[in-house]
């Protein structure tokens, strides 16, 4: 096994740390166990946790207007996947990586799925991109693709897809996820019925083509790139997809793709109830598809989607697994420190709706009692569980501190002497 950073470098600043954790730990504990809580059993679910990262995430993103790349970023999917290593090496909870197609050029599929196995890190879902047109294609996406009036663009799109589900098998990964930005600008321009049909003909298509241990997930977006309508535009048309498509057909939940303020937790649970959660793209948002880092500007909205989770869990409710993964775009932050960050406050979230008494909250539900409801969940919410999650990384040989650790090893210093043409992987308007 192969390390990104020497592991002496990490285990020396857990050395220096480990002492304080311990005494953190025995004292929230101690506070647990009055409330009839194992922390032990909660660290455990820790460990257990793991969230994949986007191979686009570790390039700074950009907008529609600029782009300011850092130092030493990754020039293509090797690289990105050693950023990778990194990431999961000190937070021990982003073993798996989603690439996206063609943005991660790969010639030879076997020395890539090596390298990653080198790493200890494995393929979560492929991803498809009919959202920008590459230099040698025939046909033009510019008026749409998997929607596209026209049968050869549509043909083109489906065949793309049937091409990252190849790619996908090579190394290992197990789902498809289509995100489409076919729409219309103006009104008029596109006949919503049929638009929406001839979406449908296409996800039948590529589903047809899906192996039998596969999921292919939609994933709806309001707007951007079309700005009047767009053809997968919320969780309604995404499930109606989803259910007409077939059984392994489900809906995938990027945060930053709802309107403002629409409860994204009650969607979470019809998902749920309806066995079309696929899974989620985690990130946050102040107005749109911001792309901001997990839990930076509504952390609360993202407890209250695991209190969901966990509530499913808890019930066991048949078909449910979705898949965990980061969609963000760092404009301003050295892109593994925000994604270490991330993959942590979205663990944060799973471990402190673990902590919801779930009986005592059904009976306040039951008894209509609407103060003493909320106050269940916000007790859970304003518990630190920070000394859990740094025991289950200590446990894991992963990083007490995984920032101070990452900026001890110099790593995006090196990377700066090894990388000197740094490239970037993911325009402006995604
Ligand atoms: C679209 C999206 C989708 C794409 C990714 C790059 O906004 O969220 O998941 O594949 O960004
Ligand atoms: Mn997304
Ligand atoms: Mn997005």
């Amino acid at each position: 096994m192969k390390y990104a950073i020497q592991p002496d470098v990490v285990s020396a600043h857990n050395d220096k740390l480990a002492s304080d954790l311990n005494r953190d730990f025995e004292v929230l504990g101690e506070q647990l166990s009055r409330k009839g809580v194992d922390i032990n059993a909660l660290t455990e679910k820790a460990q257990a946790f793991d969230i994949a990262v986007p191979s686009w995430g570790t390039g700074t993103g950009g907008t529609r207007f600029a782009r300011f790349p850092g130092v030493g970023e990754p020039r293509n999917i090797f690289e990105k996947v050693e950023d990778c290593a990194v990431i999961h090496q000190l937070s021990g909870c982003a073993s798996a990586i989603s690439p996206h197609f063609p943005w991660d050029v790969v010639d030879d599929f076997s020395e890539l799925k090596a390298h990653s196995d080198s790493y200890g890190l494995s393929w979560s879902s492929v991803n498809s991109n009919t959202f920008q047109d590459q230099p040698d294609q025939a046909q033009s996406y510019k008026y749409g693709s998997l929607t596209h009036t026209s049968a050869a663009v549509r043909e083109q799109a489906i065949a793309h897809n049937t091409q990252v589900i190849e790619w996908g098998k090579k190394l290992g990964s197990d789902t498809l996820t289509v995100w489409v930005g076919d729409g219309s600008n103006h009104p008029g321009q596109q006949h919503f019925q049929r638009a929406f049909e001839r979406y449908l003909d296409s996800a039948k298509a590529i589903y047809a083509a899906l192996p039998g241990d596969w999921e292919m997930h939609l994933e709806h977006k309001m707007f951007e790139p079309a700005f009047y309508s767009t053809v997968i535009q919320d969780w309604g048309s995404n499930i109606l997809a989803a259910m007409e498509t077939g059984e392994r057909c489900k809906s995938l939940v990027d945060l930053g793709h709802h309107a403002p303020n629409v409860n994204i937790e009650m969607i979470v649970s019809r998902l749920i109830q309806f066995k079309k959660l696929g899974g989620f793209h985690f990130n946050d948002s102040k107005y749109g598809d911001d792309d901001l880092d997990s839990g930076s500007i509504h952390p609360y909205q993202q407890f209250l989607i695991f209190n969901e989770l966990v509530d499913a869990e808890h019930r066991k409710q048949p078909g449910f697994s979705p898949a965990y993964m980061l969609d963000q775009s760092h404009n301003v932050t050295d892109p593994i420190e925000s994604l270490i960050n991330s993959a942590i406050e979205v663990q944060r979230s799973y471990i402190k709706a673990l902590l919801v008494d779930r009986t005592t909250l059904e009976g306040y539900q039951q008894d209509n009692d609407a103060l003493m409801a909320s106050n269940t969940l916000k007790g859970a919410f304003n518990v630190d569980v920070s000394p859990i999650l740094a025991m289950a990384r200590f446990r894991k040989n992963a990083a007490i501190n995984p920032l101070a650790t990452y900026r001890a090893s110099q790593y995006r210093e090196q990377a700066a002497v090894a990388r000197p043409d740094t490239g970037g992987s993911r325009s402006g308007i995604v």
